[in-house]
């Protein structure tokens, strides 16, 4: 069968810096070529639509698969579906994804009959039964995290092992397209999949059912050397949890000669518990690392529920620095900020040598928060819901918010762009565009304020919207039920691939028990 499998348009953050390789959706898409599929990827954080629509007229797929990881890309998606729905109505249509598995059913019926299947969980555990099953008129909902509008079927599963099905990275045509900062151009990989700690914002660990799998280091070591790219950005939600995992693909690494640049997501207590594998790490090419420490203040980091204390995080950068790592933080800004909040967090960031990335607290399906955050969502447009923008009350009026929003991250973006910086930023330039030709990273700086503008940001909440997403039915700790939340079930201490000492690491700094 003819299989194309497409990524939609890139959200705010995504214009400005960085833009990355869809792997999961080449993971499927590797998946279907293992199994004699002829396959095609079609990016649209880089082409455009109407050679989308030019694409599927004359390559005629059978089937046309959408990612959908992306909350706030979802209408994009069903208008596409719609569409191709028209020019091609015999062929399959489905999405698959994060956050598309959290609001299967709502997509379905918002795509009126243009969206036949969407596939919850992993996709390259099911991709080949389902287009086999379309060919020999099966009814889809028989299989395993397939839903459509007859039904559903039984609970989604996992691959056997990470290590069988390599990202199908050949079938994109314009690689020197992603990179992330001055990793550039860059390649992503995934070391592991899940995560163990489960955080109230966030829904990496309901996805996966708090599991965490990891693939073997040779798999990995295998995996870069087919890489070309010299950057190379790992995907996984929190890298080396488990140490001897980490020390064991550097091994592999080194014995291998393989030369990288990295970047990675990690946290302060992982960071500082596992001090050895980040100074391997530092000495075979991690450059950069991105610290979600979510608020400045005890106050804050209890409301996250991150039994991480300030000092450790503090002290958590303190080490970064001395490996010399570049550390990026992430703080969640809360709708109810006042002015003095936003100043005390711009004060706070200058005195700090990171880079510091701000965004908004906002609730999503597959999250606890998203059932028990009692505060009304004041948008229930898709598009808003990509930590850009409000969808919560605001204490300032909206457009004072994204005033200081804006404000706040201007001046840590200008605070990258001191003498120094600029010194240094020209090095990277003539390294990048006049020997290499690489021009992502220099175009990057040009364009923060034509992405991040308060008024347009205000603009955005006023464009009509065919698409909403539903408010969550059950707002209450009382009959909130955790287990809901789950696209794979979860299935306890056997699902983690982590030592003992990890297991009641991971334990002690999360918030709830199972
Ligand atoms: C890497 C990553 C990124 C990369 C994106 C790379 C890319 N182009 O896809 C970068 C850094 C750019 C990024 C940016 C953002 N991200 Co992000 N990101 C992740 C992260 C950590 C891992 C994703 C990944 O590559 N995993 C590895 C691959 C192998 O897994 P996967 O993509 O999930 O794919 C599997 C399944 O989902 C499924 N699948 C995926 N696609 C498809 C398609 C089909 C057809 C099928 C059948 C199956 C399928 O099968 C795959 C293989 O098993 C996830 C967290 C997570 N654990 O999922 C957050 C996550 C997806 N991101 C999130 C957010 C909020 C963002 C931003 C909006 C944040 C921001 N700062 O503004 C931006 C928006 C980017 C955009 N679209 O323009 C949220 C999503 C929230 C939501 N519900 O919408 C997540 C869940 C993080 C979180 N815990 O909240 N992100
Ligand atoms: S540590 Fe928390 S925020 Fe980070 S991926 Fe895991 S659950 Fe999400």
């Amino acid at each position: 069968m003819k299989l194309l499998a497409v990524h939609p348009s890139a959200l705010m953050y995504t214009r400005v810096f960085l833009r990355l390789e869809p792997l999961g959706l080449e993971i499927v898409a590797g998946a279907a070529r293992n199994d004699a599929h002829d396959v095609k990827i079609f990016d649209l954080q880089i082409e455009k639509h109407k050679d989308y629509f030019t694409l599927i007229r004359s390559f005629q797929p059978d089937a046309i698969c959408f990612g959908g990881n992306y909350l706030a890309n979802i209408p994009e998606i069903i208008d596409l579906a719609r569409t191709t729905r028209r020019i091609l109505p015999h062929s399959l249509i489905f999405v698959g994804g994060h956050s598309v598995s959290f609001v299967a059913d709502e997509v379905l019926r918002q795509s009126n009959n243009a969206i036949d299947c969407i596939v919850k969980g992993e996709g390259e555990a099911i991709v080949c039964e389902l287009l086999e099953a379309f060919e020999k008129k099966i009814p889809l909902h028989t299989l395993p995290g397939i839903v459509t509008k007859d039904g559903e079927g039984p609970a989604p599963h996992f691959v056997k092992s990470l290590d069988d099905i390599r990202p199908a990275r050949d079938l994109l045509q314009n690689r020197h397209k992603y990179f992330i900062g001055t990793l550039d151009p860059a390649a992503s990989i995934e070391f592991a999949r899940g995560c163990p700690w489960d955080c109230m914002f966030c829904s990496a660990w309901t996805f996966y059912g708090r599991s965490y799998r990891t693939a073997s280091p040779k798999a990995i070591a295998e995996e870069l050397e087919h890489i070309e790219e010299p950057g190379i950005f790992i995907v996984d939600d929190v890298a080396f949890v488990h140490a001897e995992h980490g020390m064991a693909i550097a091994n592999e690494i080194k014995k291998r000669g393989i030369k990288k640049e990295y970047y990675l997501e990690t946290r302060g207590d992982v960071l500082l518990r596992n001090k050895e594998v980040f100074k391997v790490w530092s000495e075979i090419g991690l450059r950069y690392m991105f610290i979600g420490m979510e608020a400045v203040d005890a106050e804050g980091l209890k409301q996250f529920r991150k039994r991480i204390s300030l000092d450790q995080n503090f002290e958590a950068l303190e080490y970064a620095r001395s490996l010399g790592i570049m550390v990026a933080i992430n703080i969640i800004a809360d709708p109810s900020w006042t002015k003095e909040r936003f100043e005390t967090i711009r004060q706070w960031c200058l005195e700090i040598p990171e880079i510091v990335n701000i965004s908004v607290t906002t609730p999503y399906p597959g999250t606890e928060i998203w059932h028990k955050d009692k505060r009304h969502l004041t948008t229930r447009d898709y598009r808003l819901f990509d930590i850009q923008h409000a969808v919560l009350p605001t204490t300032l009026p909206l457009d004072e918010f994204y005033k200081e929003l804006v404000k706040t991250q201007q001046v840590m973006n200008m605070k990258h762009m001191g003498w120094q910086a600029v010194a240094d930023m020209f090095g990277i330039l003539w390294d990048k565009v006049v020997r290499h030709n690489q021009w992502n990273f220099a175009k990057s700086i040009w364009k923060f304020n034509s992405v991040f503008n308060p008024q347009q940001q205000i603009a955005d909440h006023m464009r009509p919207s065919r698409y909403l997403i539903s408010p969550p039915d059950e707002l209450s700790d009382k009959t909130f039920n955790k287990n809901k939340l789950y696209i794979h079930a979860p299935s306890g201490r056997k699902s983690r691939t982590l030592d003992d000492k990890t297991e009641k690491f991971v334990d002690a700094t999360r918030m709830a028990t199972e």
